[in-house]
């Protein structure tokens, strides 16, 4: 993975070290970070970020939704800047990169213009998204949502967290309720740098993914209610156990992945059972379902299937059941220039490369419906990511940063038509 000598370069210890020093913020004992959406910690982590910006000479504004923007200046002030960010909000149990590596990889290309003394024609812009994971509350990618108009900022602030808490509440409170409108800041393009998330680029020995697409995802929340009743005494055949019930929609959602298989993926990741006692048959239990795939018919297939197999499963326990979709978006086709742009970036730098599709979802895909977007995928370790084992080696969060800082500069010495025809009639 030679990286030519010529290109400019980003400074891969100064961003290790900050990738280390910001996850000692919400650090876990096993080695990952738990930094939940608009907790304490999570303002620490958004200071810290704004502190270094500051530092390198940005401008810090604040949008009403929490979005952090840290722009550094270029030589046309008033055109878009080119944009660059992730998120700092992790999983309870989450990694030191998933996110957090996109947001610092930007700042260090500001570092590094800085260093080497470049100007670029048009402003470079480093951001951080609110609410990205979807674990607080839901659902995910709600900062980079409302930005691209995909949800209102009335819904972004109305989001409620398993404690009645909303979103627009913990803005206030952090001190993250910002002024800056919600639209009004156009940008050029945008690049988000994040780890692969998944096996595939360390089990080939890639060292940068050019991601191309990403995959359409569906939420759902199930609540099934049957009966609360006595263990002991109730005979099987009168029990509405919603707990029974569950476990076959659970079997039916990984039937349902099975099926659409070998791209589709579905996944049971929550599940709270009511009264929660072990002598009580359970009469509510809640659960969500997440299903992915990168074809948005058999998305829909799967949301049908879903439909029916629930109905029959709570007609066949005699539960009531509700259903509801609360999130959804298509597959996402990452702009053909600005993923060239990735290519042709890594390739200059001598790294390995293959195209991808991302699995997980990223604030670059609703970005992708207000700018032209794309994505830099680097490996990590064992594929392993929303866990405290999370890890990737310091020569692949290098590398991705350097392809990010050979995207960024293209584009933001990309000036307006208006511009180029211009100075060509003032050259005639
Ligand atoms: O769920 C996701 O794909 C992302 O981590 N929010
Ligand atoms: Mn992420
Ligand atoms: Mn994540």
């Amino acid at each position: 993975m030679a990286a030519s000598k010529t290109e400019p370069k980003i400074n891969g210890d100064r961003l290790w070290a900050s990738l280390m020093e910001m996850a000692k913020i919400g650090a876990t004992p096993k080695g990952g970070v738990c930094r939940l959406t608009l907790t304490d910690l999570d303002k620490q982590g958004r200071d810290l970020f704004v502190q270094w910006c500051e530092q390198a000479g940005c401008t810090v504004k604040v949008d009403q939704m929490g979005n952090i923007f840290a722009r550094r200046p270029g030589r046309n002030n008033h055109l878009a800047p080119v944009g660059t960010g992730s998120h700092l909000d992790s999983q309870p149990t989450g990694g030191r990169f998933d996110g957090v590596y996109g947001v610092l990889a930007g700042l260090e290309v500001i570092r590094t213009l800085n260093d080497l003394g470049l100007e670029t024609e048009r402003p470079v812009e480093a951001s951080v998204w609110t609410n990205e994971e979807g674990s607080r509350f839901a659902p995910a990618m709600v900062g980079s949502g409302v930005y691209a108009g995909v949800f209102s900022l009335e819904y972004g602030h109305s989001r409620t967290d398993p404690q009645g808490k909303t979103i627009g509440e913990e803005l206030k409170r952090i001190g993250y309720l910002g002024t800056e409108p919600m639209g009004n800041r156009p940008v050029h393009a945008f690049f988000e740098t994040h780890i692969e998330q998944g096996p595939i680029l360390e089990h080939e020995g890639q060292t940068i993914g050019v991601v191309t697409d990403a995959q359409g995802q569906r939420w759902y929340e199930l609540l099934l209610t049957g009966q609360d009743s006595h263990a002991g005494p109730t005979p099987m055949p009168v029990r509405r156990d919603a707990l029974l019930g569950a476990a076959r929609v659970i079997q039916l959602v990984n039937e349902i992945g099975l099926a659409h298989a070998p791209l589709a993926v579905s996944t049971v990741g929550m599940l709270n059972v009511f009264p929660n006692s072990r002598n009580v048959i359970p009469g509510k239990v809640f659960l969500t379902v997440d299903f992915r795939c990168p074809d948005n018919a058999e998305l829909l297939q799967m949301d049908a299937e879903l439909r029916a197999g629930v109905a029959k499963i709570a007609a066949q326990g005699r539960l009531e059941q509700d259903l509801k979709q609360i999130f959804q978006y298509d597959c996402v086709h990452f702009d053909q220039s600005c993923v060239q742009m990735v290519r042709e970036g890594a390739q200059r730098l001598g790294y390995s490369t293959r195209d991808i599709v991302s699995g997980a979802g990223h604030d670059a895909c609703y970005m992708s419906q207000v700018t032209p977007t794309a994505m830099i995928f680097v490996p990590c370790i064992g594929g392993i990511s929303h866990n405290e084992i999370e890890d990737a080696k310091p020569e692949w969060i290098e590398a991705g940063a350097n392809v990010l800082l050979q995207a960024m500069l293209a584009k933001a010495n990309e000036l307006p038509e208006v511009f180029r025809s211009s100075e060509t009639a003032a050259l005639a």
